[in-house]
């Protein structure tokens, strides 16, 4: 990994390299160093990611228009809000492959607290962060590919889930809660997939999102301000229900993403009103009624989207996520099964909170 830290312009030398976070799809690594700066490096799965040129060019075009708004509003500390990635010395591109890995790096930034669970507080933060990422890509002068085409797709995402229940690749159809837990998800299919009727009929709009909000996406400050939004590899035009529905999928379930107390697991309606308080503060200015008043659809239709990717991957014999042990992505859907009905129950409260903002 050193001589791979080597390709690219850093200053100083490496002295150490330690796993970093607890990311379910690239390989993240602290590098350590005797100059100025610590780096990120990372290598990018490319089983998943497959167009990495098409990726990193978003990236470099995401991250470029943020340090010029940041630039122009006189921001201070821009390094501190805003990822650098360091070109590769003969490319000159932001990433290095030897044809087989593909890696980048970054600058590591300084002082900084992520976080798996937030309080109120900081979920209120969150949303005037999210918020403020979606209005300054709003005027993002690049059209942006997708790196994983229709990524939010929840029709797409559905018909994947028939594909893995019609070949059981793994054998686990066998296990009745497992069937049993299929046929309780396609009986809801056809109203989750409410967002891509709503698009076709023209009435919801694609905006650039950043399309994984997980809370620990998110770089804050010692004082609970938010730095910046990291991972940014899914950051692409999709429904603003991706950010919004995301970050509270993690950051409002008072258990874990794959907890296996499911009593732990539920829908918190302050972080929920916390966070949709400092979303609509940034966002309200440029949301559609559409948009706004979808809004809590998609907390329900996060952990919806997420319990139905976990039960395909575990059908396809885990061949996606990152898992800890065997059962790990049967655990994992069981947990978004039950936030999704907890999401449910809450929908009147949300509403009712969203009119009186
Ligand atoms: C993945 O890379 P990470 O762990 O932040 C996934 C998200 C899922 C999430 C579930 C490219 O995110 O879409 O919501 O795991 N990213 C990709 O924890 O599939
Ligand atoms: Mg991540």
């Amino acid at each position: 990994m050193k001589q791979i830290v080597g390709r690219f312009a850093v200053a100083g030398r490496v002295t150490d390299i330690r796993p970093l976070g607890n990311g379910l799809i690239n390989d993240t690594f602290r590098v350590f160093t005797d100059g100025p700066d610590d780096y990120v490096l990372q290598r990018i799965n490319q089983s998943i990611f497959q167009d990495v040129d098409l990726l990193q060019l978003n990236i470099d075009c995401v991250t470029r228009h943020i340090r010029q708004k940041l630039v122009a509003a006189g921001e201070a500390d821009i390094d501190r809000k805003v990822l650098r990635f360091l070109p590769e010395r003969t490319t000159g591109k932001s990433f290095w492959t030897d044809g087989t890995q593909w890696w980048r790096l970054s600058v590591f930034i300084r002082d900084a607290l992520t976080f798996e669970a937030v309080t109120p507080e900081y979920a209120g933060y969150a949303g005037v962060a999210f918020g403020q990422f979606e209005a300054m890509l709003a005027d993002l002068p690049d059209t942006l590919g997708e790196p994983i085409p229709d990524f939010h797709n929840m029709e797409l995402r559905a018909r994947q889930l028939h594909e893995a229940v019609a070949a059981d690749a793994a054998g686990r159809l066998a296990d009745p809660a497992v069937r049993a837990l299929v046929d309780e998800v396609f009986a809801r299919e056809a109203e989750m997939c409410k967002a891509e009727r709503l698009f076709r009929e023209g009435v919801l709009p694609k905006r650039i999102c950043h399309c994984d909000t997980k809370v620990n996406n998110m770089l804050f400050d010692r004082d609970g301000s938010i730095l910046c939004v990291i991972d940014l590899d899914t950051v692409m035009p999709s429904f603003v229900f991706s950010d919004f529905g995301d970050f509270l999928r993690t950051a409002a379930n008072t258990g874990a993403e794959d907890d296996p107390d499911l009593d732990k697991v539920g829908f918190n309606m302050e972080i929920f009103r916390s966070f949709a308080k400092g979303y609509l503060s940034t966002a309200g200015a440029f949301l559609t009624p559409v948009e706004r008043e979808n809004l809590p659809f998609a907390a329900t239709l996060f952990p919806y989207m997420q319990a139905v990717r976990f039960l395909a991957d575990y059908l396809n014999g885990d061949t996606y996520y990152k898992i800890k042990y065997p059962e790990h992505n049967w655990i994992r859907t069981k947990a978004q099964w039950k936030l999704y009905g907890s999401t449910c129950d809450a929908l009147p409260r949300m509403e009712a909170f969203l009119a009186s903002c």
